[in-house]
Protein backbone atom coordinates (compact mmCIF):
# COMPACT_ATOMS: atom_id res chain seq x y z
CA UNK A 1 0.00 0.00 0.00
CA UNK A 2 2.77 2.57 0.46
CA UNK A 3 4.58 1.71 -2.41
CA UNK A 4 1.25 3.09 -4.18
CA UNK A 5 0.82 6.11 -2.34
CA UNK A 6 4.62 6.79 -3.66
CA UNK A 7 3.15 6.40 -6.67
CA UNK A 8 0.17 8.53 -6.47
CA UNK A 9 2.58 11.07 -5.37
CA UNK A 10 5.03 10.59 -8.01
CA UNK A 11 2.00 10.94 -10.50
CA UNK A 12 0.47 13.88 -9.03
CA UNK A 13 4.31 16.00 -9.24
CA UNK A 14 4.01 14.59 -12.71
CA UNK A 15 0.81 15.14 -14.17
CA UNK A 16 0.35 18.01 -11.80
CA UNK A 17 3.04 20.31 -11.63
CA UNK A 18 6.43 19.41 -13.22
CA UNK A 19 5.85 16.68 -16.17
CA UNK A 20 9.95 18.00 -16.96
CA UNK A 21 10.73 15.80 -13.90
CA UNK A 22 10.57 12.68 -16.16
CA UNK A 23 10.71 14.71 -19.94
CA UNK A 24 7.22 14.43 -20.18
CA UNK A 25 4.91 16.66 -22.17
CA UNK A 26 1.40 17.46 -21.36
CA UNK A 27 -0.88 18.39 -24.10
CA UNK A 28 -2.81 21.32 -23.36
CA UNK A 29 -5.66 19.67 -21.61
CA UNK A 30 -3.46 17.97 -19.60
CA UNK A 31 -3.31 14.56 -20.95
CA UNK A 32 -0.17 12.31 -21.11
CA UNK A 33 0.48 9.42 -23.52
CA UNK A 34 0.14 6.58 -21.18
CA UNK A 35 3.06 5.04 -23.18
CA UNK A 36 4.91 7.75 -23.00
CA UNK A 37 4.32 8.22 -19.25
CA UNK A 38 5.18 4.43 -18.41
CA UNK A 39 8.35 4.86 -20.83
CA UNK A 40 9.56 8.01 -18.78
CA UNK A 41 8.78 6.76 -15.45
CA UNK A 42 10.82 3.29 -15.96
CA UNK A 43 13.90 5.82 -17.74
CA UNK A 44 13.76 7.52 -14.35
CA UNK A 45 14.28 4.73 -12.14
CA UNK A 46 10.49 4.79 -11.14
CA UNK A 47 9.15 1.35 -11.80
CA UNK A 48 5.87 1.32 -13.65
CA UNK A 49 3.72 -0.72 -15.66
CA UNK A 50 0.16 -0.84 -17.17
CA UNK A 51 -0.99 -3.42 -14.35
CA UNK A 52 0.12 -1.36 -11.28
CA UNK A 53 -0.95 2.15 -13.01
CA UNK A 54 -4.41 0.53 -13.65
CA UNK A 55 -4.09 -0.58 -10.04
CA UNK A 56 -3.22 3.38 -8.91
CA UNK A 57 -5.50 4.82 -10.84
CA UNK A 58 -8.86 2.34 -9.58
CA UNK A 59 -7.67 2.38 -5.93
CA UNK A 60 -6.72 6.02 -4.85
CA UNK A 61 -8.54 7.54 -2.37
CA UNK A 62 -9.52 10.54 -3.96
CA UNK A 63 -9.68 8.99 -8.10
CA UNK A 64 -7.39 11.54 -8.62
CA UNK A 65 -6.39 10.47 -12.02
CA UNK A 66 -8.35 9.80 -14.86
CA UNK A 67 -8.11 7.78 -18.41
CA UNK A 68 -9.59 8.89 -21.45
CA UNK A 69 -12.25 6.10 -22.82
CA UNK A 70 -9.81 4.13 -25.09
CA UNK A 71 -7.37 4.60 -22.00
CA UNK A 72 -4.29 6.01 -24.12
CA UNK A 73 -4.17 8.91 -22.17
CA UNK A 74 -4.34 9.89 -18.41
CA UNK A 75 -4.77 13.01 -16.20
CA UNK A 76 -5.20 14.44 -13.22
CA UNK A 77 -8.53 15.66 -12.61
CA UNK A 78 -7.58 18.46 -10.45
CA UNK A 79 -5.11 20.26 -8.66
CA UNK A 80 -2.58 21.53 -11.25
CA UNK A 81 -0.29 24.78 -11.17
CA UNK A 82 1.15 24.56 -14.55
CA UNK A 83 -1.75 25.80 -17.08
CA UNK A 84 -4.13 23.36 -18.52
CA UNK A 85 -7.28 23.59 -19.84
CA UNK A 86 -9.96 21.02 -18.06
CA UNK A 87 -12.49 21.73 -20.38
CA UNK A 88 -14.62 21.73 -16.90
CA UNK A 89 -18.61 22.19 -17.00
CA UNK A 90 -19.92 25.16 -15.33
CA UNK A 91 -22.08 23.84 -12.16
CA UNK A 92 -24.92 25.90 -10.37
CA UNK A 93 -23.95 25.16 -6.15
CA UNK A 94 -27.27 25.23 -4.15
CA UNK A 95 -25.43 24.73 -0.83
CA UNK A 96 -22.54 26.29 1.28
CA UNK A 97 -19.36 24.53 0.14
CA UNK A 98 -15.79 24.44 2.87
CA UNK A 99 -12.74 25.14 2.63
CA UNK A 100 -9.91 23.88 5.10
CA UNK A 101 -7.08 25.65 5.94
CA UNK A 102 -4.71 26.72 9.23
CA UNK A 103 -4.71 29.94 11.29
CA UNK A 104 -1.40 31.28 9.80
CA UNK A 105 -3.03 32.41 6.64
CA UNK A 106 -6.29 33.90 8.13
CA UNK A 107 -4.91 37.24 8.10
CA UNK A 108 -4.28 37.17 4.64
CA UNK A 109 -7.49 35.50 3.98
CA UNK A 110 -9.44 38.40 6.18
CA UNK A 111 -8.29 40.83 3.79
CA UNK A 112 -7.89 39.10 0.49
CA UNK A 113 -10.60 36.56 0.06
CA UNK A 114 -9.26 33.45 -0.94
CA UNK A 115 -7.28 33.02 -3.73
CA UNK A 116 -5.95 30.25 -5.99
CA UNK A 117 -2.55 30.81 -4.64
CA UNK A 118 0.04 28.62 -6.63
CA UNK A 119 -2.61 26.17 -8.34
CA UNK A 120 -4.81 27.16 -11.51
CA UNK A 121 -8.04 27.53 -8.32
CA UNK A 122 -9.17 27.41 -4.87
CA UNK A 123 -10.41 23.78 -3.59
CA UNK A 124 -13.35 23.32 -2.49
CA UNK A 125 -15.91 20.49 -1.13
CA UNK A 126 -19.34 19.97 -0.38
CA UNK A 127 -18.77 18.33 3.02
CA UNK A 128 -17.40 19.22 6.22
CA UNK A 129 -14.87 16.31 6.88
CA UNK A 130 -13.21 16.53 3.42
CA UNK A 131 -12.30 20.69 4.48
CA UNK A 132 -11.13 19.17 7.75
CA UNK A 133 -8.76 16.60 5.79
CA UNK A 134 -7.19 19.10 3.89
CA UNK A 135 -6.55 21.97 6.50
CA UNK A 136 -5.22 19.04 8.89
CA UNK A 137 -2.36 18.64 5.54
CA UNK A 138 -1.29 21.92 7.30
CA UNK A 139 -1.90 21.82 11.28
CA UNK A 140 -4.81 22.50 13.21
CA UNK A 141 -7.47 22.96 10.54
CA UNK A 142 -9.60 25.89 10.64
CA UNK A 143 -13.35 25.67 8.19
CA UNK A 144 -14.75 28.54 6.31
CA UNK A 145 -18.16 28.18 4.94
CA UNK A 146 -18.49 29.87 1.44
CA UNK A 147 -21.64 31.24 0.42
CA UNK A 148 -21.18 29.89 -2.93
CA UNK A 149 -25.20 29.52 -4.05
CA UNK A 150 -25.06 34.23 -3.26
CA UNK A 151 -21.65 34.21 -5.14
CA UNK A 152 -23.49 32.31 -8.34
CA UNK A 153 -26.17 34.35 -8.23
CA UNK A 154 -23.76 37.04 -8.67
CA UNK A 155 -21.91 36.10 -11.64
CA UNK A 156 -18.87 34.10 -10.04
CA UNK A 157 -18.51 30.56 -11.58
CA UNK A 158 -18.09 27.51 -10.37
CA UNK A 159 -16.81 23.95 -11.72
CA UNK A 160 -16.57 20.09 -10.97
CA UNK A 161 -13.82 18.27 -11.04
CA UNK A 162 -14.31 14.66 -12.58
CA UNK A 163 -13.75 13.49 -9.23
CA UNK A 164 -16.29 15.72 -6.94
CA UNK A 165 -14.10 18.96 -6.33
CA UNK A 166 -15.54 22.02 -6.32
CA UNK A 167 -13.40 24.64 -8.20
CA UNK A 168 -14.00 28.55 -8.74
CA UNK A 169 -11.44 31.39 -9.41
CA UNK A 170 -11.51 33.49 -6.23
CA UNK A 171 -13.55 33.93 -3.60
CA UNK A 172 -14.29 37.37 -2.05
CA UNK A 173 -14.03 37.95 1.65
CA UNK A 174 -17.76 39.27 1.32
CA UNK A 175 -18.92 35.25 0.84
CA UNK A 176 -16.91 33.97 3.27
CA UNK A 177 -18.37 32.77 6.94
CA UNK A 178 -15.67 33.14 9.22
C1 LIG B 1 -4.34 29.19 1.47
C2 LIG B 1 -5.30 18.53 -2.06
C3 LIG B 1 -2.99 33.26 2.33
C4 LIG B 1 -5.34 28.08 1.39
C5 LIG B 1 -6.47 18.92 -1.20
C6 LIG B 1 -4.43 26.87 1.43
C7 LIG B 1 -7.22 19.91 -2.06
C8 LIG B 1 -4.30 31.66 1.34
C9 LIG B 1 -3.16 27.35 0.74
C10 LIG B 1 -6.18 20.43 -2.98
C11 LIG B 1 -5.07 32.66 0.68
C12 LIG B 1 -3.04 26.85 -0.69
C13 LIG B 1 -5.93 21.88 -2.73
C14 LIG B 1 -4.73 33.99 0.92
C15 LIG B 1 -5.86 30.74 0.13
N1 LIG B 1 -3.69 34.26 1.74
N2 LIG B 1 -3.27 31.97 2.15
N3 LIG B 1 -5.40 35.01 0.35
N4 LIG B 1 -6.02 32.05 -0.05
N5 LIG B 1 -4.83 30.49 0.98
O1 LIG B 1 -2.52 23.17 -1.44
O2 LIG B 1 -6.99 24.04 -0.86
O3 LIG B 1 -4.67 15.50 -1.94
O4 LIG B 1 -2.82 25.07 -3.09
O5 LIG B 1 -6.25 28.13 2.47
O6 LIG B 1 -7.23 17.81 -0.84
O7 LIG B 1 -5.01 23.39 0.64
O8 LIG B 1 -3.32 16.91 -3.47
O9 LIG B 1 -4.71 24.39 -1.68
O10 LIG B 1 -4.13 26.49 2.74
O11 LIG B 1 -8.30 19.37 -2.77
O12 LIG B 1 -5.28 15.65 -4.33
O13 LIG B 1 -3.24 28.76 0.69
O14 LIG B 1 -5.00 19.69 -2.75
O15 LIG B 1 -5.62 17.53 -2.93
O16 LIG B 1 -2.75 25.48 -0.63
O17 LIG B 1 -5.53 22.08 -1.38
P1 LIG B 1 -3.13 24.48 -1.77
P2 LIG B 1 -5.62 23.51 -0.72
P3 LIG B 1 -4.68 16.33 -3.19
Amino acid sequence: MIETKNISKFLSLVLRHAPETIALTLDENGWANVDELLTQCNKFHKKLDNTLLDYVVENNDKKRFAFNEDKTKIRASQGHSISVELELKEVEPLHFLYHGTVDKFMESIRKEGLQKMSRQHVHLSQDRETAIKVGSRRGKPIILSINAPKMHKDGLKFYISENGVWLTDKIPVEYIEF
